[in-house]
């Protein structure tokens, strides 16, 4: 409307230039007399501008026409009442007509496009919403456009928006503090250093609390109940959980093992709800090492923070001894055990399904370890030539002949992972009633099965030594020849890359059991070596390098390149071997589809963390992580950003 408006403007003014000319060359140039061309003139502009006031004043018509025209003087007052605006629109978006609500309010508009004043209503026009939430100045509104019509309606929401604001900030937040180690750490202590332990950590986060407005009571020694609201929690989120730091550095100072892990549990109204979050959120934030914060909003995944330090080796014998014990008797309760590994199986994965087949047999029970899928490279190189061996000693069962196998009385073993997409045969998790875990990796979702025993220790080693380690407490000796030893002894080797990483006094113990079997280093360490091929295209993945702070690498491969997913990790472990390199990644294709990242550290950067931002998972020194439909460059850059993100925040 407006357009046609300056147009016909435009028009009459160029209407009276040309007449003005025309008439200044008729009169000096052509020496004409004023007569008749000089009054045709005068009609023409007299006929011209009534056109043009009659056009205005319809155009006039159409801009004030008000609610109270259509709907009469009450109508109009209930819309400023119900603070409800009204905005017309022509076909090219420009808006054509205000009501008194957003005019009262000097929204100075009218032929402006409205999606020029207002970009949030960009989803009404292309159909991808109903109704928009914008800001104006301080009023807040929503906006709605009745299907393809050229009115929009707005209604200020304002004080809603303050109420619910105000609301949601009040929400209960639940949180537990647990002190990890703190019974293990007190137990041998003197009264008097007990004291100091108290005052230096536990009255810290008494105050920390305090400081806070946040309800702390103390349920047991270690463990302490908070009531907080989402603004506090917000503000402690703000803070990424400074009292981790505080505790983590005064036992620094005190020389002991004491961290925190802490969980919330927010987003519902429920009460026995949120004790139940909170509780299964502690449980993970411990198995993940502890020193961390998970936070579980009802209805949605569990996120963790902070996670700096990496697992000590606090683990007591004595949960070895009671793991051996309940594991006995649920293998006595069962008519036969399945044990399952990951997909891929490595080293660990079948060393510890092949000791943890003998301790089965052990107790008489038959047992059967699940072979489906592909095996790991070299795993499945040393397999084949030794195949006879296993065959006679173990049984081996294919896809089919397992359902065979199961009934109610079944139990099935999960070795060296959690996850049932990780699992060679997924189904088999949903068709068997008895479930046991064990495995050395952080746990980062719930389970989506309900299982009965659950053996997780991030700070063991590796699966194997967690199973080897209960040999000593089985009631009969256990049987294994030197070769099923030295596939043991291997995944524990892949798994500490040769005893450099995650390696504790009992990775050592258990290796020197596993020699006892007549284990060989040196025959562990063939099955490892590298052919020349591999050797070749390792040193070409490290020469893509990229450093950041912190003694941070990335290396990349071309996209073109498809390199095995163990291949990769290698690269990584060889790159931290580096003096001053912290912490490496190594990017490439993994399959035609798949991008994969290994991610490796020598204990100073959470690589797992950082993984983790990019939905991948690992350990705090080992991460990894896949991405379908991929480049090699755009996980680079993503990877790039999280990086950066976490050099800024890591001070
Ligand atoms: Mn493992």
């Amino acid at each position: 409307m407006t357009n046609q408006y300056k147009k016909v403007k435009r028009l009459i003014w160029l209407v009276l230039v040309i007449e003005f000319i025309a008439l200044a060359l008729s009169h000096w140039v052509l020496r004409l007399p004023f007569s008749l061309v000089n009054f045709t003139l005068v009609i023409v502009n007299l006929v011209l501008l009534v056109v043009f006031i009659e056009f205005s004043e319809e155009y006039h018509n159409q801009r004030i026409l008000t609610i109270s025209k259509i709907l009469g003087k009450d109508a109009q007052e209930a819309f400023l009442f119900g603070e409800v605006g009204l905005l017309t629109i022509d076909h090219n978006y420009e808006i054509t007509w205000i009501s008194e609500l957003l005019y009262t309010r000097s929204y100075q508009v009218v032929g402006q496009k409205i999606m020029n004043w207002l970009p949030e209503t960009k989803p009404l026009f292309n159909n991808e919403a109903d109704v928009v939430q914008a800001t104006i100045n301080d009023h807040i509104y929503q906006i709605r456009r009745k299907e393809n019509g050229l009115t929009l309606y707005f209604k200020d929401t304002t004080e809603l928006a303050i109420v619910s604001r105000a609301s949601e900030d009040k929400q209960i937040v639940l949180g537990l503090i647990h002190f990890d180690n703190y019974e293990e750490t007190t137990q041998y202590e003197e009264e008097q250093r007990i004291a100091l332990i108290d005052s230096k950590i536990r009255q810290a986060v008494y105050n920390w609390a305090n400081e806070r407005g946040i309800f702390i009571k103390r349920l047991r020694n270690n463990r302490m109940l908070l009531v907080l609201n989402e603004m506090l929690f917000n503000q402690m989120v703000e803070e990424q959980f400074s009292i981790l730091k505080i505790v983590r550095i005064a036992s620094s100072d005190l020389d002991v093992a004491i961290t925190l892990s802490m969980a919330f549990a927010r987003n519902s109204l429920e009460f026995p709800e949120l004790e139940e979050m909170v509780n299964g959120a502690l449980a993970l934030a411990q198995s993940r090492g502890g020193d961390q914060v998970a936070i579980k909003t009802y209805g949605e995944d569990v996120i963790y923070m902070g996670g700096n330090s990496e697992a000590v080796e606090k683990r007591s014998k004595v949960r070895a001894r009671v793991m051996a014990q309940t594991l006995k008797e649920l293998i006595n309760q069962s008519s036969n055990v399945l044990i399952l590994g990951h997909k891929e199986m490595d080293f660990d994965c079948f060393g510890a399904a092949v000791v943890l087949s003998r301790i089965v047999m052990s107790a008489g029970v038959p047992v059967s370890i699940v072979m489906h899928g592909a095996l790991e490279e070299k795993l499945s190189m040393a397999y084949h030539e030794k195949r006879d061996l296993f065959l006679e000693q173990h049984h081996f069962v294919q896809e089919h002949e397992t359902y065979s196998l199961i009934n109610d009385r079944t139990l099935l073993v999960m070795v060296d992972h959690h996850l049932a997409s990780q699992s060679t045969l997924p189904n088999l998790l949903e068709k068997v009633k008895k479930i046991c875990v064990i495995d050395h990796h952080r746990r980062n979702q719930d389970f989506t099965f309900n299982p009965l025993l659950v053996y997780m220790e991030t700070a063991a080693s590796s699966t194997t030594e967690m199973i080897a380690e209960l040999i000593p407490y089985q009631q009969r000796t256990i049987e294994m020849s030197a070769d099923e030893a030295n596939f043991a002894l291997t995944g524990i080797l892949l798994d500490t890359n040769r005893f450099r990483t995650r390696t504790g006094s009992r990775t050592f113990e258990v290796a020197a059991l596993l020699k006892q079997y007549g284990a060989d280093p040196i025959v562990c360490d063939g099955y490892l070596k590298e052919n020349f091929q591999d050797f070749i295209l390792k040193s070409k993945m490290i020469q893509n390098l990229k450093r950041f702070d912190r003694g941070i690498v990335v290396a990349s491969m071309p996209d073109d390149t498809i390199v095995s997913r163990a291949m990769i990790s290698q690269a990584a472990n060889r790159l931290i071997e580096v003096k001053e390199v912290e912490a490496a990644f190594v990017i490439s294709k993994i399959s035609e589809k798949t991008v994969g990242v290994s991610a490796r550290s020598n204990g100073n950067v959470n690589v797992h963390v950082i993984m983790e931002k990019m939905s991948g998972g690992g350990h705090f020194a080992a991460a990894a992580l896949q991405r379908e439909n991929s480049s090699v460059e755009e996980v680079f850059t993503e990877l790039e950003m999280v990086i950066e993100q976490w050099l800024a925040q890591e001070v």
